[in-house]
């Protein structure tokens, strides 16, 4: 076997194993429902919905209606007790498939401007994908409707923090989409403001999703192989 054999030999053999340690994913979602004056979402596996009704700090489930040791809180002033519903969305037309409708039919929103919501317990080395439905029927004052979106500083993929939730939400049916891991200390912080004291920022649901890299033992069979045919070559050397 050549030298540049046996380097490919080698990396199979390092690519191997390395596959054979992070190997295969399973997927895990979370769901969040906030404000329970419309009906409530299901809440039951494997599509259980966390609604909250209040904004007191909780334990998220997750789909499957299990304790993953996740949990949110709240800071600063929220609107969460009105009824405020109305403002759903139905299906079709870009509303993504894991959204229920009535999910998105009430909502928490900031008061004055500031607040945040921790999500924390998360995995720090994991990546994260969490989708935000913001969404408000307010054609008189569509402007009115206007809010600010950062979670860990980072605007969404929007592109900009600024968030409409009457047009780019209710009338558009955008998502805003955040892939990202979380903090060094495994939390998640969405904090909302907003541009004028008339503007208010809506939170409807929220879904977290990840793929969770698991250890298997079937990958790591390449990197056998590659070592075998390295121990071979050593021998015939
Ligand atoms: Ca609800
Ligand atoms: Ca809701």
């Amino acid at each position: 076997m050549s030298t540049r054999m046996s380097r490919v030999f080698g990396w199979i053999a390092v690519v191997g194993l390395v596959l054979g340690l992070t190997g295969a994913s399973s997927a895990g979602v979370i769901l969040i429902d906030f404000e329970n004056q419309a009906p409530d979402p299901p809440q039951v596996a494997p599509s259980y919905w966390n609604v909250l009704g209040t904004s007191a700090a909780a334990t998220l489930y997750d789909v499957n209606h299990t304790n993953i040791g996740v949990t949110i809180s709240f800071a600063g002033t929220w609107y969460d007790t009105s009824v405020m519903t109305g403002n759903g969305w139905g299906t079709g037309g870009g509303v993504p498939a894991w959204l229920d409708p009535n999910a998105s039919k009430d909502y928490f929103c900031d008061t004055p401007s500031g607040e945040s919501l921790t999500i924390a317990g998360m995995n720090r080395s994991q990546e994260y994908v969490i989708e935000l439905i913001s969404s408000k029927y307010k054609p008189d004052q569509p402007y009115k409707t206007d809010g600010y979106y950062r979670i860990n500083g980072a605007n969404s993929d929007f592109g900009t923090a600024q968030f409409r939730s009457h047009t780019n939400g209710y009338v558009n049916h955008t998502v805003m989409t955040w892939t990202m891991s979380p903090d060094l200390s495994g939390n998640f912080q969405l904090v909302l403001s907003r541009g004028t004291k008339d503007d208010v920022a809506y939170v409807n649901a929220m879904r977290i999703s990840w793929e969770e890299q698991l250890p298997v033992s079937e990958p790591a069979g390449l990197g056998l192989v590659g070592l075998a045919m390295l121990a071979s070559r050593r021998r015939r050397a």
